[in-house]
């Protein structure tokens, strides 16, 4: 909203073009993450797990559709793709909440969640703005035991999403 009011007046004043390229695309720092179950980010966030700079912005890790890294291919998040970094499994039963916390609630295509090498589940909002929090329930079906979950938000205006990592022992 501010960058289109500035965008007009900028047009008034005949000084567009020059400020055209200098408008973000999107929000550099609010986006989106799982709270609960524990995310690995939202794990970094709360120190139960001792992390690089993914600790001050959970809510950042944003990558081009289609990844299926727990990074969502950043480089300076690396350690999210870690399989050994002591990341707390949370217990959960066959159905469970998964609560993604979104400090930028971005327009969205679908939201999606894959384990065991598969999709489990799909919601599509068709567009719609979330609101500040989300919750989906998950089943796991036959999968049961340990599983990392990749959850990924699809932004709808955008070619990017958020992607986030979950590791549970489903029972
Ligand atoms: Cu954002």
């Amino acid at each position: 909203m501010k960058s289109k009011k500035m965008l007009a007046v900028a047009i008034g004043a005949g000084i567009a073009p020059l400020l055209a390229v200098s408008l973000p695309v999107g929000s550099a720092s609010a986006h989106g993450y799982i709270s609960s179950p524990p995310s690995r980010q939202a794990q970094c966030a709360a120190g139960t797990v001792s992390c690089g700079s993914i600790k001050y912005e959970p809510q950042s890790v944003e990558g081009p559709k289609g990844l299926t890294s727990c990074s969502g291919g950043n480089a300076a998040f690396a350690e999210l793709n870690n399989d050994s970094k002591g990341w707390k499994v949370t217990p959960v039963s066959r159905t469970t909440s998964f609560n993604w916390r979104l400090t930028a609630r971005h327009a969205t295509s679908t939201w999606q969640y894959y384990a065991g090498g598969r999709k489990i589940a799909e919601f599509n909002d068709g567009g719609a703005r979330p609101g500040e929090t989300v919750t989906h329930q998950v089943n796991f079906g036959s999968l049961t035991g340990k599983q990392k979950v990749l959850a990924v938000w699809n932004i709808a205006d955008t070619t990017n999403a958020f992607y986030a990592c979950v590791d549970v022992n489903v029972s």
